[in-house]
């Protein structure tokens, strides 16, 4: 799994406005959310957790009651690669 090349990075990204890129650690994206309670929360990472599961790509993310977290980076490429753009849509989608 390939690192996207900087210089590619900034039109990828106008695809997922509602995440925001950090550059440390080779790069990486994170999104933030808010639900109505921790219920809501919980049910939303159950989803993210099978969707997961089922595209071999795991979130860095926290949850604090309401509050949602989630950081995509690939730890096996030292950086951001196509799986995390490929799963941030998809959990845009879900
Ligand atoms: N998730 C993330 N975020 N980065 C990885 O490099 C990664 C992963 N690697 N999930 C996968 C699993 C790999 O370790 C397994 C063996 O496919």
């Amino acid at each position: 799994m390939q690192k996207i090349e900087p210089s590619r990075l900034a039109s990828l990204l106008t695809e997922l406005p509602q995440w925001r890129y950090q550059p440390e650690r080779g790069g990486s994206i994170t999104r933030d959310w808010v639900f109505v309670d921790f219920n809501e929360a919980f049910a939303f990472m159950t989803r993210v957790a099978l969707l997961a599961e089922r595209y071999d790509h795991h979130p860095e993310w926290s949850n604090v009651y309401n509050r949602v977290s989630i950081t995509l980076t690939t730890h096996d490429a030292g950086g951001l690669s196509s799986r995390d753009l490929e799963l941030a849509q998809r959990i845009d989608n879900l």
